[in-house]
């Protein structure tokens, strides 16, 4: 399970972190409070700030980092049964450019998100203004969540392991979903802060926490698996078709 926090070490910021975090920096848009932005109602009503804002995240202008090869490196060893996101940011898709068909993302794919950003479908025209809006395929405040989503019924009982890294697991349902794995089965959090169950006296005796940047977090663990090497040369191959890809070769 990840969140904003697999991606500030791209540089893009997070939600809830203070100072850096956008609901610290949203003031340039002119809000009512910082989560309309991501609000369904909000974004019917005006949706000049969320453009401006996923303007930013266009792809090509933020790369991955360790976090999202860790997860791709975990996919190559056939150890990955699935990746739940919150991201929005496309950054996860961009690490699977070489292996689109066959990675157990939890989204859809689509050749017009070859380049790693949200797809960009006529979901609902809006009327505004006699202007039609294209919304993007992602879920706002507010909207119903997509059915893939629901597979996780069936994929958290399976699990024997599960990690969740870089989020503040404050957003439901997704923060639940923690929960959804058997009693017995270890759950590691990599993250800044503790968060969720982790921090709560309900915590389970097999819970491990990494507290700490996600990068070093990672790093520790891939070093102690004996993957270091794995890892840089898995970054070092795929950086370089990212580069060539967004560069249009
Ligand atoms: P959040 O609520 O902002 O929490 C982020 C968590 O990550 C916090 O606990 C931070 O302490 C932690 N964190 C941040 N940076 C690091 C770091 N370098 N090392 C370790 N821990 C770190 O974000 P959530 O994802 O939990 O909230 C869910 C929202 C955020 C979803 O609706 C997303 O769409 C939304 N979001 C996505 C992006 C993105 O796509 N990159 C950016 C900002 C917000």
């Amino acid at each position: 399970m990840a969140g904003a926090g697999i991606s500030t070490p791209s540089g893009i910021p997070d939600f809830r972190s203070p100072g850096s975090g956008l609901y610290d920096n949203l003031q340039q848009y002119n809000l009512p409070y910082a989560e309309a932005i991501f609000e369904i109602a909000f974004f019917h009503h005006n949706p000049k700030p969320f453009f401006a804002l996923s303007k930013e995240l266009y792809p090509g202008n933020y790369q991955p980092n360790l976090t999202h090869y860790f997860v791709r490196l975990l996919h190559k060893k056939g150890l990955l049964l699935r990746m739940y996101t919150q991201n929005i940011d496309g950054l996860e898709r961009l690490i699977i450019l070489q292996h689109v068909a066959a990675f157990p993302f939890s989204g859809r794919d689509s050749p017009r998100d070859a380049r790693g950003g949200p797809r960009y479908v006529c979901h609902s025209h809006i009327n505004l203004n006699g202007v039609g809006i294209v919304k993007p395929d992602i879920i706002f405040f507010g909207e119903e969540l997509p059915l893939h989503f629901f597979k996780y019924v069936t994929d958290f009982p399976l699990a024997d392991l599960l990690i969740i890294m870089g989020t503040s697991l404050e957003v439901e349902p997704f923060a639940s979903l923690a929960g959804a794995v058997r009693a017995s089965v270890p759950r590691l959090l990599i993250n800044r802060d503790l968060v969720g169950p982790f921090a709560m006296t309900n915590s389970r005796p097999r819970d491990v926490v990494l507290l700490g940047d996600v990068v070093n977090g990672v790093q520790t663990l891939v070093r102690v698996l004996g993957w270091t090497q794995e890892l840089d040369a898995l970054m070092a191959a795929a950086a370089e078709k990212v580069s060539s890809h967004l560069a249009g070769n």
